[in-house]
């Protein structure tokens, strides 16, 4: 009697349900396998980080005493797919039983149904499918902060008894500040790549050298040591300011006072529970405001998960929609950063060299770009998915179709995060490196955010003209001439039909 315990590349956590129960003469199997790596061309880093956290963990896993079967992707007899090597495996092991843990995506969900095994929940998060699908059930619309206040009394965190701490759930009025001239946001630790990092890179720029993205600035944590240092850091240098300055953006420096721990936390080297009950320990001991504490675990105890239980609850379906109808293909510079519109080029070039970008770049200006230009939700959800070291389909698609793009119609947010050049200009230093102008609406200096604001504002009248937290923008437009408005609507255009696809 022996068990054969799968571990995926995202599963990357010595309590993860498929481990939990290892016997000697158990093997834990681990598979590097090219389906995975190229069902969408994911950036050269994060293919580095998780081939390289898969290979340490497997090292820590038998210095502890248990058993892996790893097979590398260069190894002649691989056959490239979970699936297959699955069956290779069972042949090699002869196992009486086989276990997983659910996978994050659907894609592999489905993949799995065809596996004669075991499949056990991922208990590393807060709320499981079923319990969201329970809290949603019978609710017309499915409100983030709700869902937040109800994960807080679940879990215990930030209270006072029965009481949210400081008496409030929230403290959004006191965050999202400009960023002061003078701030000095603190270095990031860089993890200088060791050898068994150095072999993948290698591989990595062998055999996906067609993929997007710089591979030599790589400085990511490949293993929990150094993801728990990472976190150290950021609990004691950026997390007091965390609060203030979530919304800034800043050229040069992407990171700002984010904890940059999200692939961490994707792949399993950090869990969710003691990011949040570190962030809480900082509050207690004095060490961090509550504005920034609570504001930080917001975004992983509310957002994190309501994000995987919408995605859960909403599959397949979710990804089909496409209700505010756009159908442009994603302009060739989303992809080499090279257009005149600095925010874009600042925030586009980020991505390229760190797999990284903060929230506000990710939602205010990539984002809100292919939204107001009218993007095709399904080039741009592929971006998404391969551009972030971070990225896993749970939580990229709720993200970009729901958050950024407004592609589901309402279900994510009550209305469209548009904003034109005076949002980014207000939140950034971007505007004073750039060709145009945000003060200027229309002209060749003109930001191209201001008409593509109105003139997204314009075309989709119909669909949101009647959503009441649209109503102020609605009445400025019926106030607008009508000369201006064809002004507007005929630079959107020019502007639009200009853009070289990828
Ligand atoms: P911080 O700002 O320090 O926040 C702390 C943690 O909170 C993050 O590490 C993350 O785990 C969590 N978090 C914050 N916001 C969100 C959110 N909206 N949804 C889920 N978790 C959140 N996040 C991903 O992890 N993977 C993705 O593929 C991804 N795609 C995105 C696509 C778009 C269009 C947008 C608008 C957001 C996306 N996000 C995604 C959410 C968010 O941008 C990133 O989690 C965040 O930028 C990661 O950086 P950080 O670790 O410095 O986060
Ligand atoms: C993202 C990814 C990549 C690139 N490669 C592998 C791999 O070779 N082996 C593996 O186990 N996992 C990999 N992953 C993560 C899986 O795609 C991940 O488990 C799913 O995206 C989530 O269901
Ligand atoms: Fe971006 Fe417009 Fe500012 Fe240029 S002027 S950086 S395009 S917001």
């Amino acid at each position: 009697m022996s068990t054969l315990r799968i571990v995926l590349g995202d599963q990357l956590t010595r309590g993860l349900s498929s481990l939990l129960d290892y016997e000697a003469g158990d093997t834990v199997l681990m598979m590097e396998v090219a389906e995975e790596a190229s069902y969408v061309k994911h950036h050269k880093q994060k293919l580095t980080l998780i081939f390289s956290a898969m290979r340490h963990f497997a090292a820590e896993l038998e210095a502890g005493g248990i058993s892996v079967d790893y097979v590398r992707l260069d190894d002649p007899a691989n056959t490239g797919s979970f699936t297959t090597e699955l069956r290779r495996a069972v042949v090699r092991h002869r196992p009486s039983h086989i276990v997983a843990t659910e996978p994050g995506e659907w894609r592999v969900r489905e993949m799995m149904k065809g596996w004669d095994a075991e499949i056990r929940d991922d208990g590393r998060f807060f709320a499981a499918p079923a319990w969201f699908a329970a809290w949603a059930s019978g609710r017309k619309q499915l409100r983030m902060e709700f869902f937040y206040r109800d994960m807080r009394r679940a879990s215990g965190l930030l209270m006072d008894g029965d009481e949210p701490a400081g008496g409030q759930w929230n403290f959004d009025h006191d965050n999202r500040k400009a960023l002061p001239r003078d701030a000095a946001p603190p270095k990031r630790l860089r993890f200088d790549p060791d050898p068994v990092t150095r072999e993948v890179m290698e591989m990595v720029a062998r055999r996906f050298a067609g993929h997007f993205g710089d591979l030599e600035t790589f400085g990511w944590a490949v293993t929990r040591n150094d993801a728990l240092e990472a976190l150290d850091h950021f609990i004691s240098a950026c997390l007091p300011q965390f609060g203030d300055y979530q919304d800034a953006m800043k050229q040069g420096n992407g990171f700002l006072y984010h904890s940059v721990i999200s692939p961490y936390l994707n792949i399993g080297l950090l869990t969710a529970r003691e990011v949040c009950a570190r962030a809480e320990q900082a509050w207690r001991q004095g060490r961090a405001p509550l504005n920034a504490v609570e504001g930080f675990i917001r975004q992983i105890l509310g957002w994190r998960e309501y994000v995987r239980g919408l995605y859960w609850l909403k599959m397949p379906d979710y990804a089909e929609t496409n209700a505010l109808d756009a159908r442009r293909p994603l302009p060739g510079f989303y992809w080499t950063g090279d257009t005149e519109m600095n925010c874009l080029r600042q925030a586009i070039g980020e991505t390229r060299r760190h797999a990284y970008a903060h929230h506000i770049q990710r939602l205010m200006v990539t984002g809100n770009f292919a939204l107001l230009a009218g993007l095709d939700p399904k080039a741009v959800e592929e971006w998404y998915l391969l551009v972030y070291a971070d990225a896993f389909e749970w939580v990229e698609l709720p993200n970009t179709h729901g958050m950024a793009l407004f592609a589901d119609g309402g279900v994510m947010a009550s209305k469209p995060y548009a904003a034109s050049g005076a949002y980014i200009d207000r939140m950034s230093d971007y505007c004073a490196g750039c060709a145009y102008d945000p003060a200027a609406k229309l002209g060749p200096k003109a930001c191209p955010f201001n008409y593509l604001y109105w003139d997204f504002l314009m075309r989709n009248e119909k669909r949101l003209g009647k959503n009441p937290r649209m109503a102020m923008p609605y009445r400025t437009l019926a106030r607008m001439a009508d000369d201006r408005k064809r002004e507007i609507a005929a630079a959107a255009r020019q502007f639009l039909d200009r853009l070289a696809p990828s």
